[in-house]
């Protein structure tokens, strides 16, 4: 199967240049000119790891490693720091997942079903027209379930995706019971033969029970039309909140069993370096990247390409 890897490396350098600035500029510029790389610079970088969003034990990890590292080492030059902090960040990033290829598993089951979750305005409905884009072009027949019936107009925005990414959609009137699109989405998509279900859900702040509980009732009836579903729970977090995203995912996943990340709008914040700290923390991986607000805007995530992207490499 044909299956997108939309990776667009020039895009997604553009898309950190913010993040750049904050963590790699002022790493290369505190190590340039320096013979040695000392404890001294460690310390100095370290700072700079810390304030980037990173987080603290990331960066502690990091330049503990480096220190192993360069005392065993003869080659103590500029270099060669910019090479191990590069290797170690790699490494956080690849920790989690599990190699899986999501075009194998999408093969393994009909319909794949995916189901999105999030705080409000995080990204969600945006990466699910991004996401059927890509699933359909890559000649999979793909169904959106709007299960945001919580605001008027979600559903007028989902269909508006779902007519550019030239997929079907199962909607209802706005105030109907989330779980009841759920349910017939799904039974449309086993009934056509559906490939990819989709399924968005209304924004909700991780602080209202009653709505997070709703979640725990959407699982169980997709479970009745389809006993393995949902293949996927992806938390959709918006990279500008930094801290927060962390706050989002720990809340998310005591209501849910996520199983991937997905961080929009990496495309104009300085904040990026919070993929880490999530990823260390949470212990899942980041599945999609969000670097802008176009139908083509959606990466699948590569820890290679992220931090070469990200060190400006070519
Ligand atoms: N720059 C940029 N903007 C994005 C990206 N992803 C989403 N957005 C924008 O973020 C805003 C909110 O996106 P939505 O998809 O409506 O978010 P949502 O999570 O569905 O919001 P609710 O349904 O209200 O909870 C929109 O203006 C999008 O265009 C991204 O990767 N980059
Ligand atoms: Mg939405």
């Amino acid at each position: 199967m044909k299956f997108f890897k939309n990776l667009n490396f020039d895009k997604l350098k553009n898309g950190l240049n913010k993040t750049r600035n904050k963590i790699v500029t002022s790493i290369k510029e505190t190590v340039s000119g320096k013979a040695v790389i000392d404890d001294d610079v460690l310390d100095e970088i370290e700072e700079i790891l810390i304030t980037s969003d990173i987080g603290v034990d990331v960066a502690e990890n990091i330049i503990e490693e480096a220190r192993k590292r360069l005392k065993s080492e003869k080659d103590r030059s500029q270099v060669n720091i910019i090479e191990i902090i590069k290797k170690e960040l790699t490494g956080i990033l690849e920790k989690y997942d599990s190699g899986k290829s999501e075009a194998e598993e999408i093969e393994n089951y009909k319909p794949y079903v995916i189901l999105i979750v999030g705080v409000n305005g995080a990204g969600k409905t945006t990466t699910i027209g991004k996401l059927a884009y890509n699933f359909k072009r890559s000649g999979l027949e793909v169904m959106i379930g709007s299960a945001d019936t919580f605001r008027a107009a979600a559903n007028e925005q989902l269909e508006v995706w779902a007519e550019r990414a030239g997929v079907r959609i199962i909607q209802k009137e706005p105030g109907s019971d989330p779980s009841s699109v759920v349910f017939d989405t799904l039974t449309q998509a086993k009934k056509h033969n559906v490939d990819v279900v989709l399924i968005d859900t209304a924004g909700r702040l991780h602080t209202k029970t009653n709505l997070m509980e709703e979640l725990g009732k959407i699982k169980r009836v997709m479970s009745k039309v389809i006993d393995y579903a949902p293949n996927e729970i992806y938390l959709v977090v918006d990279g500008n909140t930094g801290q927060n995203a962390l706050i989002q995912a720990n809340e998310f996943s005591k209501y849910t069993d996520l199983t991937g990340l997905i961080i929009t709008k990496l495309d104009g914040t300085a904040k990026g370096g919070v993929v880490f700290q999530i990823i260390n923390e949470h212990k899942i991986p980041i599945k999609y990247i969000g670097v802008g607000e176009g139908i083509d805007d959606l990466q699948t995530f590569d820890a290679n390409q992220f931090v070469s992207a990200l060190f400006e490499d070519n």
